[in-house]
């Protein structure tokens, strides 16, 4: 497929760091086939009475009719049926979820997007430590099992990329215009926790917050945050955090841009200001009309029909039509489906429970009668903003339609013959 024509906001400015390779020790295939052969082959008896032998990491055995043999048994660590193909699309410094492929506000685990300045750090855990200092009364370090002792919280949240839109075809599906955005059940400590341990000073206003990747990421976070609803997390979905989120631990800001929630977390520092560092001055800060717009924090509320969508082929009919909503600045209370190109709007059913900053999956029955026509949808949040059109945000913010915080509403063409096409803005 051709790159769709469209400026990465994230990338750009990225080259340099990112032109550099990640390298990694190979894992010789003779010791991962030495492996299965000696764990993974299990002996089974067939309904013909055949001892067969299946390792089970080979794929599932093709059968005419299952019910005649005897299936492979358990195994240690389990797979998605070989029918099913959801995968992340990448470049070299993004992956995006595909959207299109999920069926609740859920992302597995090895579909979250990922986005990486310097690649994935290989951190061991028991060499890895958190410090945490500046403007405390106690400055402290912790390791991941000092953390581990803390009261936990589980909390499920979004998470997305303050570079999150593409646009330039008609042939674009909903993971190559917004698949940077992903959700996970995250579990950790409240950092309101650690900075009672720490005892931050109430003349600390910001902190900064530093990653150990090779782009030492650093971003600045005002201490209100911090005591309101940050966490530190080192599980995602029920099992320790994946080293492409952060493995083994990393800072938690719901609903705020992405790049706030810094991975491979090694340092907190506590200040009266904030630092002014790379991620918020070259980067993540922009202009906006006649004004620069500097720690553009929450996350916009924005809505997607995820099916149908482009490359779907309609049939005429009774068709549901499904998709994403989220806000950073609380709960979704609506969305709205238009069927007509945006004259008429009505409201669609919203999945509960409806969570505070999260993904809410939306449902729509449409009876499609087999007329060209446009569908869309829009997010209404808790404070009542609504999702813009693109022009409303072009008029609002001048002529650029690529950048930071895009979160226009995305309408799908639907054409006589069935095919579903993006509406692209260029
Ligand atoms: N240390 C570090 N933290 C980081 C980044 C990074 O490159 N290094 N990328 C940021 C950006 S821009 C985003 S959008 C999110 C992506 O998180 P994910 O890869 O878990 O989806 O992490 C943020 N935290
Ligand atoms: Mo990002």
């Amino acid at each position: 497929m051709a790159a769709p024509k469209y400026v990465d906001m994230e990338s750009q400015d990225n080259k340099a760091k990112e032109d550099q390779p990640f390298t990694h020790k190979k894992i010789s295939r003779r010791l991962l086939l030495g492996g299965a052969a000696t764990t993974a082959i299990v002996a089974m008896q067939s309904s013909l009475g055949k001892w067969i032998q299946v390792s089970a990491q080979q794929p599932l055995l093709k059968i005419d009719d299952p019910t005649k043999r005897i299936g492979p048994g358990p195994s240690v660590a389990g797979k998605r049926s070989p029918f099913e193909h959801p995968v992340r699309i990448k470049s070299d410094t993004s992956s995006r979820t595909p959207l299109q492929d999920l069926y609740s506000s859920l992302t597995p685990s090895d579909l979250h997007y990922e986005r990486h300045h310097a690649g994935v750090p290989l951190i061991d855990p028991e060499k890895h430590e958190l410090l945490i200092h500046g403007m405390v009364d106690n400055p402290m370090v912790f390791k991941l099992t000092d953390l581990k002792r803390f009261p936990s919280v589980t909390r499920t949240c979004f998470l997305e990329c303050s570079g999150n839109f593409r646009s330039g075809k008609e042939t674009m599906n909903p993971q190559e215009i917004c698949g940077l955005t992903s959700q996970s059940e995250w579990t950790g400590l409240m950092l309101s926790t650690l900075f009672r341990e720490a005892g931050v000073q109430p003349k600390a206003t910001w902190f900064l917050a530093e990653g150990s990747d090779a782009a030492v990421m650093t971003r600045s976070i005002p201490v209100k945050k911090g005591f309101d609803d940050a966490m530190i997390v080192y599980a995602q979905n029920g099992e320790a955090i994946r080293p492409e989120q952060g493995y083994p631990m990393r800072l938690l800001l719901p609903g705020w841009e992405g790049n706030t929630c810094i991975k491979w977390l090694r340092r907190l520092e506590l200040s009266d200001a904030p630092f002014m560092t790379r991620e918020e001055t070259s980067k993540y800060t922009y202009p906006v009309k006649d004004r620069i717009r500097q720690f553009s924090f929450e996350m916009d509320a924005r809505s997607i029909i995820t099916y149908p969508a482009y490359p779907n082929q309609l049939e005429r009919g009774w068709v549901e039509i499904r998709g994403i909503a989220w806000s950073g600045r609380g709960k979704v209370v609506q969305v709205e489906v238009s069927t007509d190109a945006g004259k008429t709007w009505n409201a669609a059913r919203l999945q509960e429970p409806v969570l505070d900053k999260a993904h809410t999956y939306f449902r729509y029955l449409w009876q499609w009668k087999g007329d060209e026509t446009e569908i869309m949808s829009r997010a209404i949040d808790e404070t009542n903003y609504t999702q813009p059109t693109l022009q409303q945000l072009i008029d609002a913010r001048g002529s650029q339609i690529n950048g930071y915080h895009m979160n226009p509403i995305t309408a799908w063409q639907i054409k006589r013959d069935g095919r579903v096409l993006f509406k692209y803005i260029n």
